[in-house]
């Protein structure tokens, strides 16, 4: 039977242009095959078959005009069998939306098939001065922990929600609460407890805590001037070796690895650990902070600096949270896209709790709860202090977290009190103690942490009378030795084991330490605790006494570092249990396989000229993506990722065609479901649709550019940006990225300060490529033309993708709609447009007079206009050489001219700029959308006259023209300019110039427009 394809709704377009034919009469295609494609003014999108069969005739060729309704094709079909007919939407989302009620269903049963707990109850009442009615309060708590006794927490939890539901319905204006008690939140009953000997562990931790600070005081005895930190990991040396011991699983052949965050500042305890292991010997650990020699150690983990050592870039505070929770997600993308396995992979990060103020940090917490990354674990290291002083002086930051991440819907552990703790917590009977607790703020339990138990009793146990009974029959030591939760191996190891459980949300783990635990009395806990950096002999052998460290009062006084035998029982230990985990960690490597890069040819179509037709180069773009999404090697790779840009950038086409991921498919019929590029939103999309959010989508997209060393699989992440919010908003993340070894693409669109005409001030970058230079592995090209684009792309996916070179791309698009030339036969013409300049054209009409124009982005075609009128009215001949990439350019001239510097004796070099300039005639303009600053850099790669146009100052909205006149780069400023600089050079008379200036109402009054 013959079916006819007809145009599908394709929104408010009409006459859309046929670009491609993708069949011919007598092909076999099948459903959802693409037919054609078709493009606007801004985007092009494949039509897809609705049908299986064999294409009968074809109704349209390349270049018709077609709407909505229009018959493009007819198919005859095969024979029909039902499930070859695609299920209309409608019905589609009722069958999801029942199963999901059905799934629901199920859910709740279990819960009530749950069988309950008989659990020993451990009622903690806290006093309440204002309770009015003592009995009728106890009447309420005895019928709930009958509930709980009977029915179990379940049932608890929903009578008490009833409750609140209930008394907010009758008008009952009950203030909401995120948080407990200030307690353990795992009773000690329900803690699992460690198969560890405690022992040899607390020896081992010993062992590191001591070596750690060794490395830090030794360093800084040889050099002052190096720095340091010991206080970060003394705090936080249990929640580290809780780790390393019994839950990350490292990489190797069987497993993909757990992925490890680690603290910046306790890189110290991380490389003392690896020491023990014999991962790294006593020269390395002496050549910490010492890296420019090879072998030296890096002040915090940087996996550019120590590429087989640390996967995570952290030290810029805020950046590992953030991205840490991205790579949560990026792992479920690639599982739920089936690129890897699920292996249960967890990703754990460190994080301060000063550092927890950085909006960083908890920016991202929501979209963590929202996708159920129970695959990611946060342990915050609540030393309640920061670098000057408290992190919350007059509160308590473990509150405050644990209210934040509850309610973004986080499953919280808090590890506030020590096992010391536990029958104290039980044998408070009147509540007085937890309300001591919750009273307390932490200003208090820092400075009694930097005194002694004599100070605790009266300070804390003092406030109550029961408080002071419950500590009565404790000496000082006793409770000087009241522990906190984040240094007891048990607690932590509950806690850990709880959150390696735990499903359906992420878990974060707040633990309560003392900052420079064991450092005496100059260290411990006192306001300077983070800058300290050397220890002197006294807090040396406090230090060794602390912990026990088998070192003599001279080894002692010379900071050796102390390693047992191997034989010894500790280092077995520690092997072993490294061992049962599947080897070291941290440890960076790459079994990854280069992706092939398409053929050479793949990007011809954007080879020859568009003709009459007008298009952008991010049009040019999203053709081009178009085209990769065909490449059977290349496609399934690519990892769109758009902040709820993509209509703007016209790759709404995607939708469709790809996917938008979301880890619970599409619940809902969109809105425009009946439209070609409808929202579709699906469990395996490719594209990452990060919303309103720069910093996430930067994150998504240094997870997967480093895809290939997390995840062993090379992956192609381009994410599409406005370019005025790309580098200068997540620079930070940007510069992390090159240090992780980023490879992927940053595609910077509607750029330039004058092409993106009406958005103003906020929106025109005029200094996106100059931010970009600043990154030794970022390489970045200003494309004028669409072949231009092709040739930088591929040759992108190569390097990158196919040879694995540890470099990202950076590449500006335009919204400026022209036609595009065929590119220039010259056979060195990719190779100029890969090194940054090539020439575009000549004009030798005159042969008396010459200047070299150089432009880039839109800029070059406002000089290959002005080159005419030079010709045509001035008689000027001319050079125009399109410059992709100054930024390269600049590289090369470097290189050279330190060769040079470097060789005297030698052949000197000359650079590439000057290859291409050095014999030309006449003096040289360059001109971008870009300040000057960027076509400045190959100024001294040259011995020619140089000038530069540019853009400097504050954009505006106005038109394109208007713009480009008042930042001086219009082809009238171009020409009168250009007349200058040749008058300048005495190459013709000055009143030409002055002429032009005049002729072309040029206001030489104007001040510059950086001061407008
Ligand atoms: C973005 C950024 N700002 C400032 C710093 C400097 N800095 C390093 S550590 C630190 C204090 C960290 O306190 P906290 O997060 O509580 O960690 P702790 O050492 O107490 O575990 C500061 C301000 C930095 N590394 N990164
Ligand atoms: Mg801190």
């Amino acid at each position: 039977m013959s079916e006819k394809l007809l145009v599908p709704d394709i929104g408010e377009f009409e006459r859309v242009e046929i670009i491609e034919l993708l069949v011919k009469p007598g092909d076999q295609i099948n459903l959802n095959d693409p037919v054609v494609t078709i493009e606007s003014d801004k985007s092009s999108v494949e039509i897809p078959s609705t049908v299986s069969g064999t294409i009968e005739s074809i109704n349209v060729k390349v270049g018709d005009k077609v709407s909505m309704g229009d018959l493009l094709l007819s198919i005859e079909t095969s024979k029909e069998s039902p499930s070859e007919k695609p299920i209309p939407k409608d019905t589609e989302s009722i069958i999801k939306q029942a199963e999901s009620v059905l799934k629901n269903e199920k859910k709740e049963e279990t819960i009530q098939q749950k069988p309950v707990e008989e659990k020993k109850q451990t009622i903690i009442q806290v006093t309440n001065n204002n309770d009015i009615d003592p009995l009728e309060t106890q009447d309420w708590l005895e019928s709930l922990s009958a509930v709980v006794a009977k029915d179990g927490n379940q049932r608890a939890h929903f009578l008490i929600k009833e409750l609140i539901n209930k008394a907010y319905r009758e008008g009952a204006n009950i203030p909401y609460t995120q948080h407990t008690p200030y307690i353990n939140t795992i009773p000690p009953e329900a803690e699992v407890k460690s198969n560890g000997d405690q022992n040899i562990e607390r020896r081992i931790r010993s062992l590191i805590r001591w070596n750690a600070a060794a490395m830090v005081v030794r360093a800084n005895k040889k050099f002052p001037e190096l720095g340091g930190h010991i206080g970060t990991f003394a705090s936080a040396a249990t929640l580290y070796d809780v780790g390393m011991n019994h839950f990350w699983r490292a990489k190797n052949n069987k497993f993909g690895g757990d992925l490890v965050y680690f603290q910046g500042h306790s890189a110290p305890g991380v490389y003392a650990r690896a020491f023990l292991e014999g991962r790294l010997n006593e020269k390395q650990l002496d050549s910490f902070r010492q890296e420019v020699k090879p072998g030296g150690l890096s002040s915090y983990p940087h996996p550019w600096l120590m590429p087989k050592f640390w996967q995570f870039p952290t030290v810029s505070m805020g950046l590992g949270p953030m991205l840490a929770i991205y790579q949560a997600r990026y792992m479920k993308y690639l599982i739920n896209r089936g690129l890897i396995k699920d292996e249960g992979r967890k990703v754990w990060a460190f994080l301060g709790d000063g550092e927890m103020d950085e909006p960083e940090s908890l920016g991202a917490i929501g979209l963590a709860a929202r996708e159920k990354l129970d695959n990611l674990i946060f342990v915050v290291n609540c030393n309640l202090q920061r670098l000057d002083g408290p992190v919350r002086g007059n509160g308590k930051i473990i509150q405050e977290l644990e209210g934040s991440f509850r309610g973004a819907g986080w499953n919280v552990i808090k590890v506030i009190w020590g096992s010391y703790w536990d029958s104290l917590i039980a044998s408070d009977k009147t509540g007085h103690l937890v309300k001591v607790m919750n009273e307390t703020v932490d200003g208090e339990y820092q400075a009694m942490k930097a005194r002694d138990g004599a100070y605790v009793r009266e300070r804390f146990f003092g406030k109550y009378p029961e408080t002071q009974e419950l500590v009565s029959s404790l000496s000082d030591k006793d409770i000087w030795r009241l522990n906190r939760g984040g240094h007891d191996p048990h607690k932590v190891y509950a806690a850990y084991d709880q959150a390696s459980k735990n499903q359906g949300s992420p878990t974060v783990i707040i633990a309560k330490t003392i900052k420079g635990y064991g450092m005496g009395k100059t260290g411990e806990s006192v306001n300077t605790t983070h800058q300290t950096k050397k220890l002197d002999v006294d807090d040396l052998l406090y230090y060794r006494d602390r912990f026990d460290v088998p070192l003599t009062d001279e080894q002692v006084k010379n900071v050796e570092y102390f390693k047992p035998d191997e034989k010894s029982l500790e280092i077995k230990y520690i092997k072993e249990k490294r061992m049962r985990l599947g080897g070291p960690l941290p440890e960076r490597t790459t079994y990854s396989k280069p992706i092939k890069a398409p053929a050479k040819d793949i990007f011809d179509f954007m080879k020859v000229s568009t003709g009459e037709k007008k298009m952008s180069t991010t049009m040019a773009l999203v053709r081009m993506f178009t085209n990769l999404l065909r490449d059977k090697n290349v496609s399934p790779r690519l990892v769109p990722i758009i902040p709820d840009e993509a209509r703007t950038f016209g790759m709404e086409g995607f939708f469709q065609k790809i996917g938008i991921y979301a880890h619970e498919g599409q619940k809902y019929e969109p809105e425009d479901s009946a439209q070609l590029s409808s929202y579709r939103e699906d469990k395996s999309g490719q594209v990452l649709e990060e919303g309103i959010n720069e910093a996430g989508a930067m994150s998504s997209w240094i997870a997967a550019a480093t895809s290939y060393t997390n995840h062993d699989i090379e992956m192609i992440p381009i994410y599409i940006f406005y370019s005025m919010f790309g580098f200068q908003r997540i620079g930070d993340l940007a510069w992390a990225g090159g240090d992780s070894q980023a490879r992927g693409f940053l595609i910077g669109a509607t750029a330039g300060r004058t092409t993106l005409a009406g958005e103003g001030l906020q929106h025109q970058d005029g200094h996106s490529h100059l931010i970009a230079s600043t990154i030794p592995n970022c390489v970045s090209y200003d494309p004028t033309f669409h072949y231009e684009l092709a040739v930088i792309f591929r040759e992108g996916l190569r390097r990158m993708h196919e040879k694995n070179e540890n470099i990202f791309y950076y590449i500006t698009t335009m919204n400026e709609n022209y036609s595009h030339p065929s590119m220039p036969k010259d056979k060195n013409c990719e190779e100029g447009i890969l090194k940054g300049m090539y020439k575009i054209k000549e004009f030798n009409r005159y042969g008396k007079t010459k200047i070299q124009l150089l432009g880039s982005g839109t800029i070059l075609r406002e000089m290959m206009a002005a080159a005419e009128v030079l010709q045509d009215v001035y008689q000027i001949d001319s050079e125009i050489w399109s410059v992709t990439s100054f930024n390269e350019l600049r590289k090369e001239g470097m290189e050279v001219e330190r060769y040079n510097l470097l060789n005297p004796d030698k052949e000197q070099k000359v650079s590439f700029v000057e290859q291409c300039l050095g014999k030309t005639e006449g003096p040289i303009m360059a001109a971008s959308d870009y300040m000057r600053m960027n076509s400045d850099q190959i100024r001294p790669y040259t011995n020619k006259s140089f000038y530069s146009l540019g853009t400097d100052g504050y954009g505006r909205s106005d038109t394109r023209q208007n713009l480009r006149k008042f930042f001086e780069v219009d082809k009238e400023h171009i020409v009168a300019y250009g007349l200058s600089v040749l008058a300048k050079e005495q190459l013709i008379a000055s009143k030409y110039a002055k002429e032009a200036i005049k002729k072309y109402n040029i206001d030489g009054s104007k001040p510059m427009p950086t001061k407008l």
